[in-house]
């Protein structure tokens, strides 16, 4: 016998969806669908779902006073849904809702705010499946709070229901913090069996740890809130025993993933089937976990130490990444962004110095590189043994393939590269 909750942190409504390729939207999702209104007519219908016996907000439910009247028929909409559930509905008010919380609070029937103007207060929930539980809440009672709000919480009565801490604030957030600071010691042993924070929106509660932790944002507002998103699904049993399950029932999901361009040899051709391959098996590393993702973000960065730097800045600036999104699984997969922190393998310009074989190689490799004069006579050379080669008997089932300039010249940086390395490395060895 246990009561179920379900915990949700900073919604933000209001505030527009993160932003995303336009062309998401020919792919069949709304890019609407994918923001804070979306996450809370889900979190609603879970709580109803799972026969929650309460709701609770952690504060920055409301983006800001602007948003008052947008967020008024939603949460009008899915407290009233609850209550027809039987489930309430509780709340502490953050640091964007300071001011529009309480309000709101005060005009929707059963929306029960905790700890208003900063005073700490509590309510009990009753469950007829299990035993009744006592949030203990604050709320912010102006924009900015520089001193821990847990200097004024009341001694805590020794008897009484298992009681959970519900506030918006800033974990470990040091004396200069603006937003209500705690030190996770100051919570330790300070009553509640557990607090549940909103604030800093990439959740960092664990399932099985009793370490007070960030619910985060119900789904990600901006691509650098990676990661699982979603409502927490909290147990109270027999005891005070605690369960705690991330429900991740984000429709939006942004993850960061590196990609390493080592082994790329022609950027341009290679890129978008080395980015897609990486994206497909992040997809499928994350499995059930993307249940409920309809549209799946990537933040790449390039990696590694390349052979053709300037081959790839020219590749990544080519737009071919904006080739995304793609459909697949049921969701679509796009880039939010790409950054390029590969280094180049080989420094052409210093090598090319040098009188020795590496240097000679250096020369040509910075003349096909800059496809001038001498490049065009390295290529002109190369063609007709290139050509003899593709005519052996031992590819008479393949198509025939037309030997163009700019292939001649990627065989020869390819080759050229490789031939560079290994004679760098005789050259170590030899020392
Ligand atoms: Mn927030």
């Amino acid at each position: 016998m246990s009561t179920r909750l379900l915990l949700v942190g900073d919604v933000h409504l209001g505030r527009p969806p993160a932003r995303l390729p336009s062309s998401v939207a020919d792919h069949g999702v709304s890019p609407a669908g994918l923001g804070p209104t979306a996450g809370w007519r889900t979190a609603v219908q879970a709580a109803i779902d799972h026969q929650v016996a309460a709701l609770v907000l952690a504060g920055d439910v409301v983006d800001s006073t602007n948003a008052r009247f947008e967020a008024f028929g939603l949460l009008q909409e899915g407290v009233q849904k609850l209550a027809d559930a039987g489930i309430q509905v509780c709340a502490v008010a953050g640091n964007h809702d300071v001011e529009v919380l309480p309000r709101l609070a005060g005009a929707i029937v059963g929306f029960h705010l905790l700890g208003a103007g900063g005073t700490w207060t509590d309510h009990v929930i009753e469950s007829a499946e299990g035993p009744p539980v006592r949030l203990l809440g604050w709320s912010f009672p102006a924009p900015y709070v520089h001193q821990s709000p847990l200097a004024n919480l009341p001694p805590q009565a020794v008897e009484g229901p298992p009681t959970l801490g519900i506030l918006h604030g800033d974990l470990d957030g040091g004396s200069g913090s603006r937003y209500a600071p705690v030190r996770r010691s100051e919570l330790a042993g300070r009553g509640p069996l557990a607090w549940f924070l909103g604030h800093v929106h990439n959740p960092s509660l664990q399932p099985d740890s009793d370490e007070p932790g960030y619910l985060g944002s119900l789904v990600p507002l901006d691509p650098s809130e990676t990661g699982p998103h979603g409502p927490w699904l909290v147990t109270v049993g027999p005891g005070g025993r605690l369960t705690r399950e991330h429900l991740l029932l984000s429709p939006l999901r942004f993850e960061p993933l590196e990609i390493a361009a080592d082994g790329l040899t022609e950027p341009a051709e290679e890129l978008l089937g080395l980015v897609s391959e990486a994206m497909r098996a992040r997809q499928g590393g994350l499995g059930d976990e993307l249940a409920a993702t309809q549209a799946l973000g990537f933040q790449l960065r390039f990696s590694g130490s390349v052979g053709l730097p300037r081959q790839l800045a020219g590749a990544l600036a080519s737009g071919r990444l904006a080739e995304s999104p793609w459909r697949e699984s049921g969701r679509v997969l796009f880039i939010s962004s790409w950054a390029d922190a590969t280094r180049p393998a080989l420094d052409l310009a210093e090598l090319a110095r040098g009188s020795d074989p590496p240097g000679l190689l250096a020369r040509s490799l910075r003349s096909l590189e800059r496809d001038d004069e001498l490049a065009a006579q390295l290529i002109a050379a190369a063609t007709p043994r290139i050509a003899d080669a593709a005519a052996h008997a031992h590819f008479n089932g393949l198509p025939p393939t037309e030997i163009s300039t700019g292939m001649v010249r990627g065989l020869l940086l390819r080759s050229g590269y490789r031939a560079l390395e290994e004679l760098l490395a005789q050259q170590e060895e030899g020392r």
